[in-house]
């Protein structure tokens, strides 16, 4: 079988997506997500005027070839634009296999490790109260894991918290938007929060918490230490992870379990991180992990020291995405929990799946490849809009992590 051509869709159902179809000669296509939030045209043009023509003629059951021919043929390693490149071109093949060979991709990963795959829902809102209304309405829809983010007084919007009606978005159309953070009001709010969550819910749920990159290693290890009592399934993202002994400190005041690596591109950025322990959850994603072949590399490693796996799944990354990790969370062993923003009615009209949700875990459908399409019609009436993700400052206006 050998690769014909390679085209990259850019539709824009409410927010950015990339796609990448890859044909053959065998008359079977393969999807790819090569979407990063504010930079989608950077992917767009490192796949069409960089990749695919390196990618015709080649089989597509070599996929680790070809996975290590981009990335060290590139000569210019990492970054999340190359490897969700790579991805979007490492999943299409993984699709590909699949239809060769008749077979749900979970099953060229190990076979199915468990049925259902546990998801966690976003619960937000202005104030405490709620975000506590929040919780319950994705509790009666059978969510068995919740993470929780809610306003705090003292800052007019936050992280996590949509600013008017309907659902939360990150990028914005337009130029990127700047709000502001304060450190102090939000350590005092968070215990706050999921005392009465706790409270009204009780211990049985599994809660988690986004910090979103935004404090010191000391004032996460304060945060993961007050939280203790709430025993939250995991506290995310709690201090920028480029310095990755960060973490030894936080570990060294807390029993919260940490998770990291959304902005993650390569398993070195976690190297440290996992071989010291200092993180239980890893949350690499395999769009811009770049791709399974990377992702199953990175995931093997974790597990060798306990971490368990805590895929990013957003809104901006799309059902392609979603249905490449539901294959991969059902199939490995050191899975952990996996992150279910639903998409609009109009992204999944755009990208018919088979993945399903149902009381509190997901499941990738059994059909042949990932069992996901792009109808390339209906993708057509959403034309790209540039959008950004916001800037933060700190109140003093110094620029600080969004
Ligand atoms: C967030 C993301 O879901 C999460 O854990 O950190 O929504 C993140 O803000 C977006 O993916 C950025 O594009
Ligand atoms: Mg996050």
């Amino acid at each position: 079988m050998k690769i014909t051509n390679a085209y990259v869709h850019i539709t824009s159902p409410g927010r950015n997506f990339v796609t990448l179809k890859v044909e053959t000669d065998a008359g079977l296509y393969g999807l790819g997500d090569g979407t990063l939030n504010g930079r989608e045209l950077a992917v767009a043009s490192y796949l069409t005027d960089h990749l695919v023509p390196c990618l015709i003629g080649r089989d597509p059951f070599q996929s680790e070839d070809i996975w290590q021919y981009f990335y060290r043929g590139a000569y210019w390693r990492r970054g999340p634009v190359t490897m969700a490149a790579i991805g979007a071109i490492d999943v299409a093949l993984w699709d590909i296999k699949g239809k060769a060979l008749n077979t749900p991709v979970y099953n060229l990963l190990g076979g199915k490790s468990r049925e259902g795959v546990m998801v966690y829902a976003h619960a937000n809102g202005k104030d405490i109260d709620h975000a506590l209304e929040d919780v319950a309405h994705h509790k009666e829809l059978g969510y068995k894991a919740i993470r929780v983010q809610s306003g705090f007084p003292g800052l007019a919007s936050t992280y996590g918290v949509p600013k008017g009606p309907g659902r939360y978005e990150p990028a914005e159309r337009g130029l990127p938007p700047e709000y502001d953070w304060a450190t102090e009001p939000y350590l005092r709010h968070v215990p706050r929060l999921f005392a009465r969550v706790r409270e009204q819910f009780g211990e049985e749920l599994h809660l988690l918490h986004d910090c979103h990159h935004r404090l010191t290693p000391i004032e996460a290890a304060r945060l993961g230490k007050e939280l203790e009592p709430f025993h939250l399934f995991w506290l995310e993202d709690p201090t920028p992870a480029e310095l990755q002994d960060g973490f030894r400190i936080i570990r060294e005041h807390t029993t919260t379990p940490i998770a990291v690596g959304e902005v993650f591109n390569s398993v070195w950025d976690a190297h440290d991180l996992v071989r010291n322990q200092w993180i239980d959850y890893l949350r690499m994603t395999i769009t811009h992990g770049g791709g399974i072949t990377a992702i199953k590399k990175a995931a093997d490693f974790a597990g060798m020291y306990h971490v368990r796996t805590g895929f990013h799944g957003p809104t901006d990354l799309s059902p392609v995405c979603m249905a490449a990790a539901l294959h991969f969370d059902t199939a490995i062993h050191n899975f952990g929990i996996q992150e279910h923003m639903a998409h609009t009615d109009e992204t999944d009209a755009v990208f018919p799946h088979q993945y399903f949700f149902k009381d509190g875990y997901m499941f990738p459908g059994d059909g042949p490849g990932l069992g996901v399409d792009l109808d390339e019609a209906r993708a057509k009436k959403y034309p790209y809009q540039r959008a950004y993700l916001p800037v933060n400052r700190k109140l003093d206006g110094t620029l600080t992590d969004w």
